[in-house]
């Protein structure tokens, strides 16, 4: 059921415009379940943060019978904006008819387009779909530099072995990588079978790469919640953000899902509980970072041949037209957001709006709101604009940045990325947040970082 009255109160909570939200909680606060054309599979957020969303051939995921695709192979998809979805203002369904991009595995590329390499094999360009061969691969991966300034991709799941390859789930501070959850295998499908899953968290650190160190894994406690399905989101701040899963794995079903985000700290090595949604988001789901700060969840189902439609036959109440939207802590008790006035540098013509950020420059940024918690000045960090599929999201990773001088509102704080998180600092698009020494960040501007 939809609490329209609330809107204008959700609309307070992410708007920029708005300061106060209407509803508090300390747990966090999730927007009402709103619709949307399709349940979509994957999602990226774009260049402009954008979210771009994809199902495969039927809105509703996955039509593998010849008869079905006798229209050829397709996509669903649809862009709209975070104001878009919680203004519930009309979603346009678009396809593209070149191939069908239905579980594919997805990166930002560093010049903003959008790599779908998957059962159908895409480069995706803001707004055109191109044909690009690659096979398939869901893998995590974080790409590196070498000593001699090579390429390198360390990869972490999901199998137990790790590699470094030379060429849950994110790389939360340069070098770092944290992963949680999961179970041994898919359940049978329609069995009645189910994984049990895991709630152990690992810390994965760097030891001294890129100069042909080592790979430290260690445990890190236990979610609160076993779960398989999952996501995990670095925040600006550095938590990480655990949502959606089940506590008993088996494909295309919402039965054990788990409801309740929680919340990592990696400084204290604790995870807590936070307010629960409402709609069990599994397997074909996907959680992303917005530029507010806030987390998009959406999706899931999206079993074979299942609807075209939502609510009719054969679509059933496990195929999720809808997303909700979560504001962490960080911003759900009436705080004040700091705000990025401006920032120092050329702007990319291509994603009007981007600063260009070459990985050696200085960069200098005047915000506003600084002062929460104590005159200390807000500190700052890009979190890379990522995508994701099947829960991997390659793309993530939070740099925080260097402090060099302060100027306040009025001549700009400077700051440039740490030497040594240089070598796992990847080219692409950035969120730039400032953090106010309470915790609370503004809405990201847009960084480009050139290697
Ligand atoms: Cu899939």
């Amino acid at each position: 059921m939809k609490a329209v009255s609330l809107l204008p109160a959700c609309a307070a909570l992410f708007g920029a415009a708005i300061a106060a939200p209407v509803r508090l909680n300390a747990d966090g606060v999730w927007s009402n379940v709103l619709p949307l054309p399709l349940s979509p599979i994957s999602g990226a957020v774009t260049p402009t943060g954008e979210l771009l969303m994809w199902s495969g051939n039927s809105p509703g995921g996955w039509l593998y019978n010849d008869a079905d695709k006798q229209n050829g192979d397709r996509t669903y998809y649809s862009v709209f904006s975070l104001d878009t979805f919680l203004g519930q203002q009309p979603i346009q369904l678009q396809t593209t008819n070149t191939v069908e991009m239905f579980c594919p595995g997805t990166s930002n590329l560093p010049d903003g387009t959008i790599l779908v390499n998957g059962g159908s094999s895409v480069l995706v360009q803001t707004d055109s779909w191109l044909s690009f061969g690659m096979s398939f691969n869901a893998n995590l991966k974080f790409p590196y530099a070498g000593p001699n300034g090579e390429e390198k991709v360390f990869h972490a799941g999901p199998v137990k072995n790790l590699h470094d390859i030379s060429v849950t789930k994110n790389m939360y501070s340069p070098g770092r990588v944290f992963k949680a959850g999961g179970a041994t295998a898919y359940g049978e499908l329609n069995s009645g079978v189910g994984m049990a899953t895991r709630a152990q968290a690992y810390t994965i650190t760097f030891k001294d790469l890129p100069t042909g160190g080592r790979v430290v894994v260690k445990a890190s406690g236990n979610m609160n919640r076993a779960r398989a399905f999952g996501h995990a989101v670095v925040l600006p701040g550095g938590k990480i953000l655990l949502v959606g899963g089940k506590t008993n794995l088996h494909l295309f079903e919402d039965t054990n899902g788990v409801l309740e985000p929680e919340i990592y700290d990696p400084t204290t090595g604790t995870f807590t509980l936070l307010a629960p949604m409402n709609v069990a988001r599994n397997y074909h789901s996907l959680a992303l970072l917005t530029k507010y700060g806030n987390v998009f969840v959406a999706g899931g189902g999206a079993y074979p041949n299942s609807c075209s439609v939502a609510g009719q036959a054969p679509c059933t109440a496990n195929v999720h037209f809808n997303g909700q939207v979560f504001t962490p802590p960080y911003l759900s008790q009436g705080q004040v957001r700091p705000a990025i006035v401006t920032v120092s540098g050329t702007t990319n013509a291509q994603y009007g709006g981007a600063k260009v950020l070459h990985i050696n420059d200085i960069l200098t940024v005047k915000a506003n709101g600084c002062g929460g918690g104590g005159g200390a000045g807000c500190t700052y960090e890009l979190l890379r604009i990522a995508s994701e599929t099947h829960s991997v999201n390659n793309d993530q990773l939070r740099v925080p940045l260097q402090i060099n001088t302060r100027g306040g509102a009025a001549n700009g704080d400077t700051m440039a990325i740490f030497a040594a998180d240089k070598a796992f600092v990847m080219a692409g698009y950035y969120y730039l947040f400032a953090i106010a020494p309470n915790g609370t960040p503004s809405v990201a501007a847009t960084v480009q970082v050139i290697r």
